[in-house]
Order: structure tokens, then sequence, then C-alpha cells
């Protein structure tokens, strides 16, 4: 964030401060790495309505980013905080050194292979060219910026609107989650490149209809590598500071201190539910989905990082079971979510016991379409503070097929 977009912060930071956040000041620009060791569900949540950025969360040890005032308030509070790194200086460690730096339209240099939202569109296109059989490209609208929300779609008779199990993967919420834009590419390319030699692939492509968003917030992953150089930035790029995507869906929206209402914090909500016209695009598309009255869609999977976790709702509740969650709905999320878990070796659970959220993409999925709906928080499980978000690209082809079997079984359930 810019020095002078920062004096606004203590303006308007006040005006539309929640009744938990904490708000940053003009002169509260120090922002530091920490981790708190051994909390429970309510500590996280405690530290997430305090405002601070949760990176992530192994083993009940959370890496955080927060402002001095943060770190002061939360440790009047009783919260052992334990200053691990400065953030512009973990940055600045994992960005190359300012006479390497790449286009701006490339990634940091060593990390070329991730895939710009150009290169994101040529890789596509080709696809959709050399297997137009089974693949067509669309988009389910454009972002803030104008940028087109690709929609791949894979199947047999790809041209017709068949009868077959509909099943939704997105990516790329969080900006700087890049990674999880590679994870959808690789289900393209898997799915395309493998029909007719792999016969489970082959078998998936003839009775789904497999529906792939590889980015919702191209701009904020666009403006995150600009300059050649990593930004660490989460939200759109809506407004003065950007709206957190995954806080803005319909469902319980802002009701729990799941999410914030001050503008500059990084789990901002946005000012109504729906607001961030990403968020939007990818509902109504989901809503053109109800035909004859049923909701073709029976599953998605939303990818995330990192930690190395497998989540499912609700996330707004601590409740195992809640208004359209019954006991047995609940037990079935735990019995798909532990055996997606044991083919990648993540951490299984309900979506609260992390931390606190509302707004999120899974809540609004099952609440208001029954669709069987779950977050995957992929590599690291842990290390790294920021750099967490920004894994070599070598890791690329281990962390994303690592998913494969996962995919296959949520696949699978999609037609139960
Ligand atoms: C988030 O660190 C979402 C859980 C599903 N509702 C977890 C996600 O939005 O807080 N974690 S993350 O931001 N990727
Ligand atoms: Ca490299
Ligand atoms: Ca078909
Ligand atoms: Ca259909
Ligand atoms: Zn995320």
């Amino acid at each position: 964030m810019g020095k002078i977009r920062r004096v606004f912060v203590g303006l308007a930071g006040v005006a539309l401060l929640g009744a938990t956040a904490v708000p940053a000041s003009a002169s509260d620009t120090d922002r530091g790495i920490y981790e708190v060791d051994g909390t429970d569900a309510a500590q996280r949540t405690q530290l997430v309505r305090a405002g601070v950025d949760v990176l992530g969360v192994a083993d009940g040890t959370v890496t955080l980013v927060a402002t001095s005032e943060q770190a002061r308030g939360l440790r009047a509070d009783g919260i052992d905080l334990d200053r691990t790194g400065d953030f512009d200086r973990a940055l600045a460690d994992r960005n190359p050194d300012t006479d390497l730096r790449a286009a701006a339209d490339e990634f940091p240099a060593g990390d070329e292979d991730y895939h710009t939202y150009t290169e994101l569109t040529d890789t596509l296109t080709t696809a959709e060219a050399e297997h137009g059989d089974i693949a067509s490209l669309s988009s389910v609208g454009e972002s803030y910026e104008g940028r087109a929300l690709h929609l791949m779609k894979i199947s047999d008779n790809v041209a017709v609107d068949e009868d077959e199990p509909e099943v939704l993967f997105t990516c790329n919420q969080h900006a700087r989650e890049h990674l999880t834009t590679e994870m959808c590419l690789h289900i393209v390319e898997r799915f395309t490149d493998d029909y007719g030699s792999d016969p489970a692939v082959t078998e998936l492509v003839n009775t789904r209809e497999i529906l792939v968003v590889p980015t919702m917030n191209p701009d904020g992953a666009e403006y995150d590598i600009s300059g050649g150089q990593y930004q660490g930035w989460r939200k759109n790029r809506q407004g003065w500071d950007g709206t957190d995507l995954n806080r803005n869906w319909g469902y319980e929206w802002g009701c729990c201190g799941g999410s914030s209402g001050w503008q500059f914090s990084d789990t901002y909500r946005g000012s109504s539910p729906f607001s961030a016209p990403e968020t939007a695009a990818v509902a109504d598309f989901v809503e053109s989905r109800i035909v004859g009255g049923e909701q073709q869609i029976t599953a998605h999977l939303d990818f995330h990082s990192y930690s190395e976790l497998v989540l499912w709702p609700y996330g707004y509740t601590y409740d195992d079971t809640a208004e359209g969650m019954t006991r047995e709905e609940a037990e079935r999320f735990a019995d798909v979510g532990t055996r997606m878990a044991a083919t990648n070796g993540y951490t299984p659970q309900q979506s609260s016991d992390l931390y606190i959220t509302d707004g999120g993409i899974n809540d609004w999925m099952w609440g208001e379409h029954d669709i069987f709906s779950f977050t995957f928080e992929m590599y690291p499980a842990s290390g790294g503070g920021m750099d967490g978000f920004y894994p070599p690209d070598e890791v690329i082809d281990r962390e994303t097929t690592r998913n494969d079997d996962a995919v296959d079984i949520l696949l699978n359930e999609a037609g139960i």
C-alpha cells in the first residue's frame, strides 16, 4: 500500500470501523510477521476479529501479519505474540534483486513457470483449440478492471447441455495464492490431455460436466506481481483498498465477526453481499445452472493456499449442525473430506475449526444451493510467513498432481 493512501487509512478507518476491528492509524505503517503457538479455534477467531492478516495455521501455531498497534492490543488481551520478522523485509527477501526484476507482465525472476493472466488466457485458448470436442472456453463475466473471468467446460458432447452432474472448480479468490491458479490449470490440462488414454479421466469426462474458473481475481493477481516483485496482496482491486472476495458471498454475510466492515482490513467484506463484480459473476453463473427448478451443479471445490487443509461448511458457526445442515449431511462432509485428505496428506476439518469466517464461498454454495462444497488450502503446511504464498515454481507439478485423487473422489461423489 502506498504511503499517501495509508494516510486515509486512519480517517476512513474510523468512520467505517466495525465494533471489533482495530484501525491502523496514519503512523501505523510498521507491519510485522508474528507467530502465536498453541491456539484453539476461539483464539484464532479472536485474532481474526482483531483485524490481523492470518497467513497460515499449522498444529495450532498461527502465522500472521499485524501492525505494531494491533500487536500491542493483542498482547494487552493476553495473547502471546512472537515477532519473527518484518512484513516488508519478508517480501524483500523473497523478491529478486532489483537488477534481476522481470518485466511487469511476468512473474519475478526464477518463477516464470507461473502463469500471468495473459499466459493463462493463451494456455486456455490453446487447450480449447486442441480439444474442441471436449473443451469449451467462455467466461462468467468480467473483473472490476474488465478482465474476462474465464470458464472452461470439459465434457463429452461439450456443446450440448447434457443431463450429467456438473462440478465446479474455482481458484485464486485471493490474489497472492498463485499456486491455486496452477491447480485449476492442471485440472484443465489433465482432463483434456489425458482424455482417451487414461481410463479414469475418460470415464469422468464422459459422465460429468467439469466447470473450471482458474482465476476469480485476475486484477489482484496481476497487481500482486506488478513490477516483477511480489506485493503480498490478498483482495480484489475495487474501491479504496479492495474487497476480500471470500467474505463477500451472500449467505449469513457479515453475521458473525468472521469478516471486517473496515475497508482497509484484509478481510473487508465489501459494502453489501456480492458488491464485488467477481463474486457476483460467479454467483450469477451458479444461479444460471438452475434448470427446470433443479441446480445442476452438485459439487464444488475452491482452492486456496496455504496450510494443507481440507475444509467444509459451515464457516460462520462452530456448530456442526445448523439451519440447512443436518447431522447426516455434516457426516457426509466429514466422511468425504477425510477420504480426500487421506489421498493428499492434508488435514481435514470443518471450516470454523480454523477460525470463524462469514460470507465465505462454501457457506453460500451449500447454504443457498445444496452444492457439496469444499475448500482446499494447498502447500505448504507451514513455514515462511509470506513465503508460504510464493513457493518456487519447481513445486507446481508435484503440488498440483498431489490433488488428482482427491479431485477424482469429488467428481465421483458428484454422481451420488
Ligand atoms: C479464508 O488463508 C476459507 C475457509 C472456507 N470458508 C479459508 C481461507 O478465506 O480465510 N483461508 S486463506 O485466506 N486462504
Ligand atoms: Ca524457479
Ligand atoms: Ca457430456
Ligand atoms: Ca448439464
Ligand atoms: Zn485464500
